[in-house]
């Protein structure tokens, strides 16, 4: 089915793409993940703890710490990352491609008070593949900007079920999240935001 597009700075922001079923049925999948590979919080190379919680699943997980940023084959405490569930896969499907599937798919995990900075998605080694990130549960404030950092910037509110494709102009701009709406959604019991985003790596 076609859906309604928007297209911010290159950004394309599917609102509404995943009905509440399917909302739901994520949310299982990634309950999954968190117990295969539990929720943790990386450190930036300069040692600052992020607000953010994350763990992956598929091929590679994106990992921090004092060593800098990479993708890693396994999680911080040495297991390996689970597989990227079907439910997961059908939006890139769908989107991206059906012949290729993404090495990774990122979970994080925004409670009361987490914010990402403005950054760029530079840490795969093959930017004609578009990132597709997932919002589930709590609205977030989504900040577009340019390749380099400053200039004018735009922003929207990411609900639950929106999907963003970064791919093309603006694969390398940069974007971050500003602020939760706590509580916004009924989705998670504990409130909270949870971003999926799917990536070639490799
Ligand atoms: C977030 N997302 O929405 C953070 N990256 O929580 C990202 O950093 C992001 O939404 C690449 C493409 C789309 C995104
Ligand atoms: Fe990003």
């Amino acid at each position: 089915m076609k859906k309604a597009k928007v297209n911010i700075k290159g950004f394309e922001i599917y609102k509404g793409y995943l009905d509440s079923n399917s909302q739901v049925e994520l949310l299982a999948a990634i309950r999954g993940i968190a117990k295969a590979a539990p929720l943790f919080s990386p450190v930036t190379p300069s040692g600052k703890k992020m607000s953010v919680q994350m763990t992956s699943s598929g091929q590679y997980g994106w990992v921090s710490d004092r060593n800098g940023y990479r993708y890693s084959p396994c999680h911080p405490n040495g297991v390996q990352w689970p597989p990227i569930p079907k439910v997961l896969l059908q939006p890139w499907k769908e989107l991206i491609s059906a012949e290729r599937e993404p090495d990774t798919c990122l979970i994080n995990y925004y409670g009361l008070a987490t914010k990402m900075g403005m950054h760029q998605d530079k840490d795969e080694k093959d930017f004609t593949w578009p990132v597709l990130s997932i919002s589930l549960g709590d609205s977030g404030l989504f900040r577009m900007g340019n390749e380099n950092r400053g200039g004018s910037t735009q922003s929207i509110w990411l609900d639950s079920g929106d999907l963003v494709v970064m791919g093309g102009e603006a694969r390398l701009k940069f974007h971050g999240i500003d602020r939760i709406r706590f509580q916004s959604s009924q989705l998670l019991k504990n409130a909270g935001r949870i971003n999926l985003t799917m990536r070639v790596v490799k």
